[in-house]
């Protein structure tokens, strides 16, 4: 984290009242994470410039069926390597106010690109993953999740013969169906939509807040750096996750009191 982002995440922002109002009476929120939520519990993002995944890691070859193809064994542990950290490390506060923010709406719908869990572990009850999961495996060429398998080779392989790999979403592959769809609904049928920790930079999870700007809703952003949304956010709150929604979430309860 640069020195510039701790000094934000102690920092009181300033939270517009006409936000905390428009969220007393909305009854339907959506909310797109992306890797900047996990960053204050010590996840790495991917575009940030000294310390994302992709400043030190090619995309190419990790994150596409091309360079699992051309190098499995690279890809394979890789992915152990990362998915060995993350289960090291803890929900932070930016999750624990998103998990506490569902009871105050209706309809709440959670859609995130991180494939660490984080959410569920803080106690969200659902979550649309658009990425996948970091914890589980398919089979490369059936596509259908696999429990148990030998650890004898890198990367093991399923009973039909094909590698595993793991269950996320690489450029270039489809996103999971189902839950593209219950994030388009969402994000077409909500009053407020937040965008939070994210670029938006990648597609089709970019477009969300575009969808649910053009169907009316009051897109909010949080981040500490301005991103291709910011320009179209009714409010752009500039600061960490961690420090952010804590105080939202004390000031809305405070208002529906
Ligand atoms: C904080 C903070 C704090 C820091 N608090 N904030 C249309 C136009 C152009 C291109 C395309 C298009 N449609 C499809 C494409 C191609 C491609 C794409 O979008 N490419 C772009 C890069 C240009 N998309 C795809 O290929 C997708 N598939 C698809 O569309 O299929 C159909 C199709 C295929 C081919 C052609 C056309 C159509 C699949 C995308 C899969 C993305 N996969 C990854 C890896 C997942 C597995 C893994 O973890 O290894 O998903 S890449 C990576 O990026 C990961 C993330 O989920 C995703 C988004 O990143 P995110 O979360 O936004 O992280 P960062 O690092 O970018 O941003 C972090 C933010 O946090 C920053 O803004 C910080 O400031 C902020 N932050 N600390 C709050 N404390």
């Amino acid at each position: 984290m640069s020195l510039l982002r701790h000094l934000m995440a102690d920092m009181a922002i300033d939270i517009p009242q006409e936000l905390i109002g428009t969220l007393a009476q909305a009854r339907r929120v959506a909310v797109l994470t992306g890797a900047g939520i996990s960053a204050e519990s010590g996840i790495p993002t991917f575009r940030d410039a000294l310390t994302g995944l992709w400043a030190n890691y090619d995309p190419q070859a990790l994150a596409t069926p091309e360079g699992f193809a051309r190098d499995p064994k690279l890809v394979w542990e890789w992915y152990a390597a990362r998915r060995a950290s993350i289960a090291g490390v803890q929900p932070n506060p930016g999750h624990a106010a998103l998990a506490a923010l569902e009871r105050h709406f209706d309809k709440f719908t959670l859609v995130t690109q991180n494939i660490d869990s984080l959410h569920q572990r803080a106690g969200s009850r659902e979550v649309v993953e658009l990425h996948g999961n970091i914890t589980r495996v398919k089979c490369s060429r059936e596509e259908i999740l696999v429990s148990h398998f030998p650890d004898d080779e890198s990367p093991p392989r399923c009973s039909c013969g094909a590698y595993l790999r793991p269950d996320v979403v690489w450029f270039g592959e489809m996103l999971p169906a189902e839950a593209l769809a219950r994030a388009e609904e969402a994000a077409e049928h909500c009053e407020v939509f937040f965008s939070i920790g994210t670029s938006a930079q990648v597609y089709p999870a970019a477009e969300l807040p575009l969808r649910a700007l053009s169907a009316g809703a009051t897109v909010v952003e949080i981040n500490p750096e301005r991103t291709a949304l910011t320009r179209h956010a009714r409010f752009a709150l500039q600061g960490a996750a961690g420090s952010v929604l804590p105080q939202l979430l004390a000031k809305l309860a405070t208002a529906s009191a």
